[in-house]
């Protein structure tokens, strides 16, 4: 990781301010490589053999749309996820000790990637305090085109917003409703290879389908402050969705 070079200061500064920091050159190219062969080996060798709960599967019923819980299933995941550098950047945006809470991908798979309804991730993690992000990092390019994820820059200050079950596979809990928006308020998720975002459990976001030729694959870690509780009422709400829409 070239993380040395990054500037944490201006990282926390567009975090707090935005809800999401857009961080160029997260991975080295080497680094983003050795995930892709290794998201490649795990799926052909591996994952036949793992719960149904490790995937979300495209209408194809075959290609992969997501792969959850990789911290349980792979070492070398659950290893890169716990570098020290890495607990170094992330504690102070989730404002304590890091504490690793998944590994997971968005495959967006070229032609039949499916989209993401618009959603606050809290819905699904149900923390409180909220102090939870998600890191994004591009392992393809991301272009206009190919389904980048879109966030509302500022939403992390509305707080939970009402939700309801979106009936989409992975994605089973979405806003009950779209805030307006001005186009100044978003930020598209425009990612080189490497580059990642970081955003806030609370931080609205979504993304298109992928009906172009290149696939767009995200690798996610997902980190809370060791201080966050579960929040009974959140999970409820949840549990319900994903019961309709399972695995999540
Ligand atoms: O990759 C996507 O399209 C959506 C990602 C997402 O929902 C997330 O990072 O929480």
């Amino acid at each position: 990781m070239v993380m040395e070079a990054l500037n944490g200061g201006t990282i926390l500064r567009d975090y707090e301010r935005d809800g999401v920091a857009l961080v160029r050159g997260f991975l080295s190219p080497d680094e983003v490589g050795a995930i892709r062969a290794e998201l490649d080996r795990y799926i052909r060798e591996d994952l036949p053999d793992k719960p149904l709960d490790a995937r979300t599967l495209e209408a194809d019923e075959k290609t992969v749309r997501n792969l959850w819980r990789l911290e349980q299933h792979n070492e070398f995941f659950r290893e890169l996820a716990e570098r020290a550098d890495l607990r170094v950047l992330i504690a102070p945006l989730v404002k304590g000790e890091p504490v690793l809470a998944g590994v997971e991908t968005f495959n967006k798979p070229a032609l039949i990637g499916s989209g993401v309804p618009p959603h606050q991730d809290n819905a699904y993690f149900c923390q409180t305090p909220p102090d939870m992000l998600t890191v994004w990092i591009a392992i393809d390019a991301v272009t206009e085109a190919n389904g980048p994820v879109t966030y509302v820059k500022g939403s992390h200050r509305l707080g939970p917003l009402p939700t309801r079950p979106s009936g989409v596979r992975g994605n089973s809990i979405g806003l009950a409703e779209m805030p307006e928006v001005g186009e100044g308020e978003l930020l598209v998720g425009l990612l080189a290879p490497g580059d990642a975002t970081i955003h806030h459990c609370d931080t609205i976001h979504y993304s298109a389908p992928n009906t172009t030729e290149h696939p767009r694959l995200g690798f996610l870690l997902v980190f809370r402050g060791s201080h966050t509780t579960t929040d009974p009422e959140l999970k409820a709400t949840y549990s319900a969705a994903a019961t309709a829409t399972p695995p999540a």
